[in-house]
């Protein structure tokens, strides 16, 4: 008997020392994380001081330009005094992701150069202190975007080719920056939960952090739990989500797939392919980019990008659109362009995507499905015959109608599948959506 109750008290020991650390979200961010799948649609801003040198006449990410050539620190630095971004206007900004039929947005507050485009009083190296600007970038888009009811996001990148205490280096922003080979990395950590420290303080409610980074060097101790604590413990509501290329890490509350539908891997950023059951997003580029790049004028088609975000909701991800804005403060005019083109779309047929989770059907070469409680929406994007089998579905269909003027679809159930008729006449150039009742 004694043994049995010792025996006892271990496990029940063990099973509250676990349950200590196993992460609990709050109610709050349960909700948030409803919000932000039914969202779907959130704009990508890289913006910093590497804007200045739009990637330098090559191709490739413009952001990177400090590693890419190979630039010191102390020459690096002397950007930040030629950044004035005088026409900045975040209510035109604001306004613009409206337009488009944005829900969010996810900016840049420091990337890999080390440059807090914000007031950091834990550094000088900062929009603030380090710019003619002078002024807190973040704050003024913070403000506008509760205006405008548009929640914000921070990037942070954990990876920095600045700070000297990044130590021992990792595989990027080695030899060429002109730091001391010497560094204490737990110095780093205090210095990057300082800044978030600050990012979820003094502006108000955010969405959430959007991670980057920890592929440089993945076996560091990065301290997660302390760093996922204190932002949940700053904002319970606050999503975090890391971009480590890696299944989630417990303590996040979204995951994200780079340049690629969830599962797929052709950038060679996915390597596990898994889907967790978090909330999850893809970033896209609308060139090659993710900073502003002079030269890249290989923007991809409005259509090509809205039927990316249509697979997209069709695994349940969010699209999360980037662009990288110019030195001046300016958006460039082609992304403002296609971001109009989305917003018209959506402005039609936004009930098939918003509020939306993934359909019954994995998305595939002919195109994706969506649902909405008893209804399904059926995107045929690319289909070069009139019949079309799908799987048959786990329970009856009621009715199967064209989104664009609700007339019948003709469908037949057999024992291979259900065949829907879409004729070409029927069809829209981007998406023709069928809407399935059950
Ligand atoms: O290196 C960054 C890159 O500059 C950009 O910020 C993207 C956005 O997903 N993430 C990193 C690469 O994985």
């Amino acid at each position: 008997m004694r043994r049995f109750i010792f025996l006892f008290m271990l496990l029940l020991i063990i099973s509250i020392s676990t349950a200590q650390t196993v992460y609990q979200p709050t109610s709050q961010n349960l909700e948030n994380r409803e919000w932000f799948q039914d969202a779907k649609f959130g704009l990508f801003i890289h913006w910093g001081v590497y804007s200045v040198m739009a990637g330098g006449g090559d191709y490739g990410v413009a952001e990177w330009i400090m590693n890419q050539k190979q630039i010191p620190i102390n020459h690096y630095e002397r950007l930040a005094s030629f950044f004035n971004p005088v026409e900045f206007d975040p209510a035109e900004w604001v306004l613009m992701a409206k337009k488009a039929g944005i829900k969010y947005i996810t900016i840049t507050s420091k990337h890999h150069d080390g440059f807090a485009m914000f007031d950091s009083k834990i550094s000088d190296y900062d929009i603030v202190e380090r710019s003619p600007y002078g002024k807190d970038i973040l704050k003024m888009l913070k403000d506008e975007c509760d205006k405008q009811g548009i929640k914000l996001f921070f990037y942070y990148s954990q990876l920095d080719w600045h700070h000297p205490d990044y130590y021992p280096r990792g595989n990027t922003g080695k030899g060429f920056t002109g730091r001391p080979e010497s560094g204490e990395w737990n110095k780093y950590i205090d210095y990057m939960n300082a800044q978030l420290t600050e990012l979820l303080t003094n502006y108000g409610e955010v969405g959430g952090i959007w991670f980057d980074g920890m592929w440089d060097k993945k076996n560091a101790d990065w301290r997660l739990d302390e760093t996922y604590s204190l932002i949940h413990k700053l904002q319970p509501g606050a999503m975090i989500g890391s971009n480590h290329h890696m299944s989630p890490i417990p303590g996040e509350d979204f995951q994200m797939f780079e340049r690629d539908l969830p599962g797929e891997n052709t950038m060679g950023f996915n390597q596990t392919g898994t889907i967790s059951e978090l909330p999850i997003e893809m970033c896209e580029t609308m060139n090659g980019s993710w900073g502003f790049n002079l030269k890249d004028q290989n923007y991809k088609s409005s259509k090509q990008l809205i039927q990316t975000m249509i697979k997209a909701s069709g695994y349940g991800a969010n699209f999360l659109l980037n662009t990288g804005p110019m030195p001046n403060g300016k958006i460039q005019p082609e992304n403002i362009d296609t971001l109009m083109v989305m917003g018209k779309w959506l402005d039609k047929y936004g009930e098939t995507i918003y509020g939306t989770r993934k359909g019954p059907i994995k998305p595939t070469n002919w195109g994706a499905t969506t649902r909405k409680g008893n209804t399904i929406y059926l995107h045929v994007l690319n289909l070069d015959e009139e019949n079309l089998l799908i799987p048959n579905l786990d329970t009856k269909i009621k009715s199967v109608v064209f989104f664009d003027d609700n007339s019948k679809v003709k469908f037949e159930t057999t024992e291979f599948g259900t065949l829907l008729k879409v004729p070409f006449t029927k069809r829209q150039k981007i998406d023709t959506i069928l809407e399935i009742t059950i």
